[in-house]
């Protein structure tokens, strides 16, 4: 009986020389396994945030043939959209989520960044046919070149923001002016979403709903 316990004992377990080895091993797995889930991580929240502001373009569509105007952006927090937006500083803000009853937040858990022509947003004076926008779409924070220099409205999501300092290009899309960046995706960099819409897909939405001209 007692020689087939120390038997047992000779034949069983690992030394630690074999559990670091093992331990090795699983660590150098896990380490080549995670950038390829973050990366799947990433693209499936771009995919989501995709969505979402599709969802919102079309949210603003709609608002624009209910109120014939677009909202004002929202530049107090609270959700809902300032009743004026005359002024070129008012014209950038936050997304009014309340007035467009839209989820609140991007699959990164912020807000959306949104601006507007005054002149599609002006309740005094409702835009025309002829109203043109003047939100600019740069592929440059210079803005040397440009996707187009006559946006009615964009919205933007800020990404996953990898770095604490945004990018010259990022820092653009929240400087509160009326200039926005939209390029490529940069790992590690320049994650900004930037959707626009064009004067003319809000003209050909109101004229099919009878609000125009
Ligand atoms: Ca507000
Ligand atoms: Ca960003
Ligand atoms: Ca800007």
């Amino acid at each position: 009986m007692m020689k087939r316990v120390e038997a047992c004992q000779a034949q069983g377990g690992f030394s630690l020389v074999e559990m670091a080895a093992v331990l090795a091993i699983v660590a150098l797995l896990l380490g080549g396994l995670l950038p390829a889930i973050s990366a799947q991580i990433e693209q499936q929240r771009r995919n989501e945030t995709r969505k979402y502001m599709d969802e919102v373009r079309d949210a603003l569509l709609g608002y624009a043939i209910a109120n014939k105007r677009l909202p004002c952006p929202d530049t107090n927090n609270d959700g809902t959209a300032e009743a004026v937006c005359t002024s070129v500083a008012s014209q950038a803000g936050f997304l009014p989520y309340k007035d467009l009853g839209v989820t609140d937040k991007d699959a990164y858990g912020n807000v959306l960044v949104y601006a507007v022509t005054k002149a599609f947003a002006d309740s005094a004076t409702y835009f025309t046919l002829s109203t043109a926008g003047t939100m600019r779409i740069c592929t440059t924070a210079a803005c040397t070149a440009n996707l187009t220099n006559n946006a009615a409205a964009v919205i933007i999501s800020r990404g996953a923001n990898w770095a604490n300092t945004p990018s010259a290009d990022e820092a653009e899309n929240t400087d509160g002016d009326t200039d926005f960046v939209s390029h490529d995706f940069v790992q590690g960099g320049f994650d900004d979403m930037v959707v626009w819409l064009s004067p003319n897909t809000v003209f050909s939405r109101m004229v099919m709903a009878g609000q125009l001209p």
